[in-house]
């Protein structure tokens, strides 16, 4: 049988077949994890062959197989074992909420989001919530960040996820697909999943608290299906999605409107920092390019700030 991995506990996984019914699993043997070193072989979203066995008291499953990924998240475990834990694969929109204040979200913050999404590959989209408590200052802010952000290629939506005010529109974004919200505490990630599911923040809070009771070395992420043919990944106590690994070189291929200038730069392995003929330079020079993008790429690429590196975004 075929199915969709909804919840991982560290050895049992339910599973989702193609008939709409939730399956017990374990894994069994050797599996092909696709070079992947980790501390889990099989991940929430992951798409598997498994098959049921009845040994008196219901259904049992054992996985035999994952399905090729198409991305997947991970975490670094925190001592040195040098392991990774992959939180969840398959997901088809990253979104993170920002606030202007109450909390702050820097463009720091979310040129690192953007840049892990690219590096995961995983589509992002910014949503601007909290629009009813801004005035004309913030309101232009808003207005300056969602053109900025826009124009690279990331869709940006302005949000009131306590009035529900253009939440069908991160519904329409949702459709059909696994999304996962990620931002700063404080920006309504609850209220806004509540505005479109009333019922399951609930049910993900449950889930949070029996995890804080039990062994919190490991998170363990769960899928939800949503009434209008959506998923949603939920993960406890990680908010969002942590950085990536990356060589200098490849930080700049992440930022896609430097990417696109990169042919031409005079060399082809250029850093945009101190080498002549640079086009991105040149771009920023021309205003052609963000000040603040460049400021955070410099950030990342030196490795000035360390926050990124840990596995969660912490408030500055
Ligand atoms: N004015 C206004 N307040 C909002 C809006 N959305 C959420 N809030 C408020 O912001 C506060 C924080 O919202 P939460 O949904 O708890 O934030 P969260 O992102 O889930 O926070 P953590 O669970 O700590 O990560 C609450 O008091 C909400 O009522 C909005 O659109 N406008
Ligand atoms: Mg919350
Ligand atoms: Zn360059």
């Amino acid at each position: 049988m075929k199915g969709i991995v909804y919840k991982s506990t560290g050895s049992w996984y339910s599973v989702k077949s193609g008939d709409g019914k939730f399956y017990d699993c374990r894994i069994k043997g050797k599996f092909r994890t696709h070079g992947i070193k980790s501390t889990n072989p099989v991940a929430v979203g992951d798409h598997v062959i498994f098959q049921l066995e009845d040994q008196g008291d219901g259904p049992v499953g054992t996985i035999s197989e994952i399905l090729e990924r198409r991305n997947y998240i991970i975490r670094k475990s925190v001592n040195l074992s040098k392991q990774t834990h992959i939180i969840a694969s398959n997901l088809d929109r990253a979104f993170l909420l920002i606030t202007l204040n109450n909390p702050t979200t820097t463009t720091s913050f979310i040129d690192r989001f953007l840049v892990t999404a690219e590096a995961y590959d995983i589509p992002a989209v910014l949503l601007f919530n909290k629009m009813d408590s801004y005035g004309p200052e913030e309101r232009a802010d808003v207005a300056y960040l969602a053109g900025l952000y826009g124009d690279i290629g990331y869709p940006c939506l302005k949000i009131e996820a306590r009035t529900g005010k253009n939440v069908d529109l991160v519904k329409a974004l949702m459709q059909d697909g696994t999304s996962m919200f990620s931002g700063h505490s404080g920006v309504g990630k609850s209220t806004l999943i509540n505005a479109l599911e009333p019922g399951l923040e609930l049910k993900t809070a449950e889930i949070s608290q029996q995890h804080m009771q039990g062994q919190h070395t490991t998170t363990f992420a769960e899928m939800y299906d949503l009434s209008f043919g959506a998923r949603i990944i939920d993960t406890p106590g990680i908010k969002g999605f942590g950085i990536v690994d990356m060589e200098g070189d490849e930080i700049g291929d992440y930022f896609p409107e430097f990417f696109k200038l990169k042919s031409e730069c005079r060399f082809n392995n250029c850093l945009h920092l101190d080498e002549p003929d640079c086009a991105v330079k040149q771009a920023l020079e021309n205003d052609e390019l963000s000040w603040s993008r460049y400021r955070s790429y410099v950030q990342l690429l030196k490795g000035e700030d360390e926050t990124y590196r840990t596995d969660e975004f912490k408030n500055p």
